[in-house]
Parts: C-alpha cells; structure tokens; sequence
C-alpha cells in the first residue's frame, strides 16, 4: 500500500474502449469494471474527467448528454481496469421508449457482468433521492451488487448541510445490504473529494 501512487493510475493516461446501445454488443471481459451511474446531469461524466484527470467524458448542461454505455481503460496498475460511464436516469423530456430501453440495458449490464466490482450511484445533494435512485438502489440490493454513494457537486452547498444529507442517506441505508458504508463527497469543478474516490478505486483493486 505504501508504494502505491494514485497520481501514477490515474495520470490523464487512458483509452476510450467503446460505446454500447445494448449489452450485446458488450464483450465479456476479464478486467475488473467501475461503473458510475445516477440521475441525469448529476455529474457522471464530469466525476469521470476528475477522475481520470482527463477530458474523455463528454460533458453537457443538456440533460440526457450520455446515451450509451462508455467503456475506458487504465493500464497503471496491475492488468488493467475499466470506469464505465452510464447514461443517465429520470430524464424527463425522454421519450418513454428510450427510458425503457435504457432501463433494460442498465439492468442487462448489472445483472450479467461478474466482473464489475463495484458500482458509484452519485447523487446530488441537493436534489436529494429521488424515486429512480431508491429504485436503483432496490436493484441493486436485490442483485447483490456493492454500490457505494458518491454526493456531487458539493461545491454547491455548504459542509453542514453536506454533513446532514450524508447522515440522512447513512440512516436509510441501514436498511441496504448491499450499501457499502462510506460516501465520498466531492466536487469536479474544485477537485474535492477526487483522491478519496481514487482511493476508494484502489482500495478495491489491491484485493483482486
Ligand atoms: N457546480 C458544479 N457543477 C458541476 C459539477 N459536476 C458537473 N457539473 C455540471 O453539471 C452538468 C452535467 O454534468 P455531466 O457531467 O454532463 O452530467 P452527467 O451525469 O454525465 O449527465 P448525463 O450524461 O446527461 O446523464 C454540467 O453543466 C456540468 O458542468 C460540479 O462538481 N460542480
Ligand atoms: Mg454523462
């Protein structure tokens, strides 16, 4: 652990591997996945540049910006793993055809792939859970997938009523298996919060 260096995994250095409509079209892969899903606009992709140090996420005001599964690989540590960007839900001006498709692909993907190793739901603080999210979440408890809670956009309000929403979430979650306990706030704008998330990555890839 002491030899371990975020600043060289996540160094700006990482591949675009594909876009996907559909599962699929996904090939199996043995690399360990990162997915990061949440409502639309709530800041996935953004959280991904932070994260990756890198503008390969595109980003937009519009919601709905994500339309498809997007894959990227980092090769600095060990064999490989891959941060798996998800088109956003509860985008309103949908049309109800595209929201179930994409309902479908999503569930496809966290239902089929073994090889994810954890899920990031990001939820804006202020807007707080929705009914999508607490719908998420119940999938993700009845499939046995680790997720842990990312507050975004933190920037935006102050430490205490970051601190309320964390504890307001900490409670409900008692009642989630497979919450895993720890919510990493940040904010991709200020770079807040962008190492715990690294941490958080590595932390799961040193067991594997
Ligand atoms: N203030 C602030 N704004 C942010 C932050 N992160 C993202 N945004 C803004 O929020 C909007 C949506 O960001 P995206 O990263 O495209 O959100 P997304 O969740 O990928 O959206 P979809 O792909 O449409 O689901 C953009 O206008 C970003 O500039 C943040 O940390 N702070
Ligand atoms: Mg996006």
């Amino acid at each position: 652990m002491k030899n371990i260096n975020p600043a060289k995994i996540f160094n700006g250095d990482c591949e675009f591997l594909f876009g996907a409509h559909n599962y699929s079209q996904v090939p199996k892969s043995h690399h360990p996945e990162f997915a990061f899903i949440g409502a639309s606009n709530v800041g996935k992709s953004s959280l991904i540049n932070a994260l990756l140090n890198q503008k390969i996420a595109i980003v937009s005001n519009t919601p709905g910006r994500t339309r498809q599964l997007n894959f990227f690989k980092l090769t600095g540590y060990k064999d490989g793993f891959v941060i798996v960007d998800m088109p956003g839900y509860g985008f309103a001006r949908a049309q109800e055809k595209e929201i179930n498709h994409w309902q479908k692909c999503a569930f496809e993907y966290l239902a089929k792939r073994p090889n994810l190793k954890r899920v990031y739901l990001l939820i804006d603080p202020i807007k707080y859970l929705k009914e999508a999210d607490l719908e998420m979440i119940n999938n993700f408890n009845t499939l046995a997938i680790s997720f842990q809670i990312i507050l975004t956009k933190c920037d935006k309000i102050s430490n205490e009523k970051q601190i309320e929403v964390e504890q307001k979430i900490k409670n409900l979650a008692k009642k989630w298996p497979a919450f895993f306990d720890q919510i990493i706030k940040t904010s991709s704008t200020k770079n807040y919060g962008i190492k715990d998330l690294q941490w958080s990555v590595i932390d799961m890839l040193k067991f594997l």
